[in-house]
Parts: structure tokens; C-alpha cells; sequence
């Protein structure tokens, strides 16, 4: 059954307590320069909600310091000076896939070139070093049987249980149900016990039906996407949102998404992280260049100030390059992702980023932010602070 969401509400209210932490923080003296900031300064320092039309101020504004001073201060509050990473590694099965989303240069015909299918041996050799997190996140195949994906869980969690498998989109959730028939409560309980520890956030896209239309024809809605997500998070698997903006969306409608969020987490607590994915141009053009550094530093910041209910905001070095997702961390973020080794949709999409980095990577572009590189696991259970 798919359930009704609330439209995006603009009420103010005040931000409930994140998960017991709340650091004393100082009050920045904040220098605003644009007027329509004061008000949403007012709010955050009162911690009040955020309305609709607060996030697109901070989207719209040219006054990017005070913005990421408000957006440091929130996220402050939130986690202090700590910055998370994971060591973890990104499999991507097959791109075969039956959907034509119009941003996605992954996805292949059977029997295009370039369309791959792993063999389980390739699968298990992603299993490698002292990795923690195991993300798992492919192509809606045509043929692939249902019991495929749940063996390629079970012998992955065998090889190696001390690894967080972290597997499959609300988009393929609700692909197993409309291609094999496994409602959403039955494939994630035999994910569960199968080794699945949680669920990846991607295939959110934009909430919206315009954009819907427009780019992601046949792939499961905002309402499917979050009906999915409240049942796994009602059976105890937390999960992770994203976004992906900088193609032809509007600012109302990235805000719009985030308030969605910021609703389904009121009510399930179930959200671990948001990863504003910022869009890569590759072959699909939908824009002619990539969204300016300055551009994505400030969604981050109307991330962090309107979500004001999920801990962790990545900054996700791989589409944004290592350089702007270090100002990220400057502007809200408090999670740089991970180490990820061979990632393959964002660099099918001419993704200039290095193909993964190294913990110590991390750790140094942490401190030349200035931040405290916390390493820790898919669950954000801290294991080592690099001090
Ligand atoms: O769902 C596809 C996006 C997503 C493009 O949960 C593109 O921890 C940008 O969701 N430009 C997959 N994005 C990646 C994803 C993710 C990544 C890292 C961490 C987590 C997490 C999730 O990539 C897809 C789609 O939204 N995508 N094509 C593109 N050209």
C-alpha cells in the first residue's frame, strides 16, 4: 500500500534534541550583511524550526560567512568539533538496469558495452582490509532472481560478519516487489537476517512530481521512497537520506525534499545521515557544468539548518571533490564518508575524484579543516579519535 506524506509544512516549531547530544556551544558574533538572513539567524539561535522559506533564503543568499557560521554553530550543537569517517568499501554488483533516469551515466542495456555482472567471487574480493562498512548498491537487473541478492548478503556477512552491510536503495526494495513479487516488510526481514545491517539512502532523488516526470519515469516516488524507508526503520534498520541537486531542479523543491525528511525523522528517528549528492555533469548534460563549489557549500549549510533532526551531514568527497567537501566541513558537514575504494556511478559520470582514499587522507583533510577526525562505523559508534 502506498501511504499518503504530509505536504512540506512551514510551521515553526522548535528542533527537538538530537539522540541526547548537545554540546554547550559559544554564540559566533555573526556579521550578516543580508537582511533576509536575520530573521533565520533569530530562529537558530533560539532554536526554533526552520520554514520552507528560510531555506531558500540561505540558498539564495551571496552572504555565504554568515551562513556558514550558522550552519557551524547548528552543527557544533550537534556533534562539537567532530568530523566522522568510515573506512568501508562501495560494491555495485551489475549496471544493468531497467530504468532510464536521465542523470544516470551507470546504468547499461543487457549486453551494451560496458554493462558488467559481478561473479559472487568478485563481490566477496570487495571484502578487504580493516574495512567496517560494506555499501552495497546497484542496477535494478532484469533477471537476477530474488534469492541472488539475498545469497550475495548471506555470503558476503559470512566472510565477514565483523563488516556493517549497508544494502539497497528504497529503489530496489521496491523493485523486488514490482519485478519478484517480495513486499518490502518480507525482503527487508530476510535482508535482516541475512546479514543486512542497514540501508544506503540513494534513489531519493527529488521529491517532487515535476521533476519526477521529467527525469526518473518507472522509479518508485517520493511517497514509495518514504513509505519504504518508515518500514525499515519500524523493523529497527536505520538508514541513510540523500538528495541529489545542481541539475533542474529549484531551490523550493531541494527545500521542500529536505522538509520531507525532516518529517518522516520526526516520526521514526530512523535517519543516520543525509549526502547531498551533488550532480555530475558526465554525458547526460542535463546541465552544462557542475554546480560552483560556493553553491554546494551553502546546500550543505541549508542541509544542516533545516534537518536540524539528523546527526550526521556528509560532505561526500566523491562528487564533490576533496577540496570543496573540506570547506563542507566548515559549513555544516560532520562526515566526510568514507575511504570507498573502487566507486563506479559518480565516475561513470566523469567523476574527477580519486577512486578512494586512504584513512590517513582522511584524517589530514579533517585537521587542515580543523576539525577532530572521530573513525567510526556504519552505525556511528565512534571506534578511534585521531587526535
Ligand atoms: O541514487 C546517479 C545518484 C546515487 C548521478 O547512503 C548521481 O551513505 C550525481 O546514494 N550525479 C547513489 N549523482 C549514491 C548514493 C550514496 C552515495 C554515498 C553514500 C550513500 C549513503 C549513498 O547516486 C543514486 C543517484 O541519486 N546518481 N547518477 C549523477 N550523474
Amino acid at each position: 500500500m502506498v501511504m499518503a506524506t504530509k505536504s512540506a509544512s512551514t510551521e515553526t516549531k522548535s528542533a527537538p534534541p538530537l539522540n541526547g547530544s548537545n554540546h554547550e556551544v559559544e554564540l559566533p558574533d555573526i556579521l550578516i550583511s543580508d537582511p533576509h538572513l536575520e530573521p533565520v539567524w533569530e530562529k537558530v539561535m533560539a532554536g526554533e524550526r526552520l520554514s520552507a522559506e528560510d531555506g531558500v533564503k540561505i540558498l539564495e543568499t551571496e552572504d555565504f560567512s554568515a551562513v556558514g557560521l550558522m550552519a557551524d554553530y547548528a552543527k557544533r550543537k550537534v556533534s562539537g568539533e567532530k568530523v566522522y569517517f568510515v573506512l568501508n568499501r562501495h560494491l555495485n554488483p551489475t549496471n544493468i538496469c531497467v530504468l532510464a533516469c536521465k542523470f544516470c551515466d551507470y546504468a547499461k542495456k543487457p549486453g551494451e558495452e560496458d554493462a558488467y555482472e559481478m561473479t559472487m567471487d568478485q563481490m566477496l574480493d570487495h571484502l578487504d582490509g580493516d574495512i567496517k562498512e560494506l555499501h552495497v548498491v546497484g542496477g535494478h537487473h532484469p533477471t537476477w532472481p530474488f534469492e541472488f541478492y539475498v545469497d550475495m548478503i548471506r555470503e558476503l556477512h559470512n566472510a565477514r560478519p565483523d563488516v556493517q552491510i549497508k544494502a539497497f536503495t528504497a529503489s530496489e526494495i521496491d523493485y523486488f516487489w514490482r519485478r519478484w513479487k517480495v513486499p518490502p516488510e518480507e525482503s527487508l526481514a530476510i535482508f535482516k537476517e541475512a546479514g543486512l545491517s542497514s540501508m544506503p539512502g540513494g534513489g531519493a532523488e527529488v521529491f517532487s512530481d515535476r521533476i519526477h516526470k521529467l527525469l526518473l519515469p518507472g522509479k518508485a516516488k517520493a511517497d514509495r521512497w518514504l513509505e519504504i524507508h518508515r518500514i525499515a526503520h519500524g523493523m529497527g534498520i536505520k538508514s541513510n537520506c540523500t538528495i541529489l541537486y545542481g541539475h533542474v531542479e529549484t531551490f523550493r523543491e531541494r527545500i521542500d525534499h529536505l522538509i520531507l525528511l525532516r518529517e518522516l525523522q520526526d516520526e521514526t528517528n530512523g535517519f543516520l545521515a543525509l549526502i547531498p549528492l551533488e550532480y555530475q555533469v558526465g554525458y547526460t548534460m542535463l546541465r552544462p557544468r557542475h554546480t560552483p563549489p560556493m553553491d554546494d557549500v551553502k546546500m550543505i549549510a541549508a542541509s544542516r539548518l533545516i534537518l536540524d533532526n539528523v546527526m550526521a551531514i556528509k560532505a561526500y568527497w566523491v562528487m564533490l571533490g576533496e577540496a570543496t567537501a573540506g570547506m563542507g566541513l566548515n559549513f555544516g558537514a560532520n562526515d566526510l564518508d568514507g575511504t570507498i575504494g573502487k566507486e563506479r556511478i559518480a565516475h561513470a559520470a566523469l567523476a574527477d575524484s580519486p577512486a578512494g582514499l586512504a584513512r590517513k587522507s582522511m584524517i589530514a583533510s579533517i585537521k587542515d579543516a580543523g576539525r577532530l577526525p572521530v573513525e567510526r562505523d556504519a552505525l556511528y559508534n565512534e571506534i578511534a579519535v585521531h587526535n
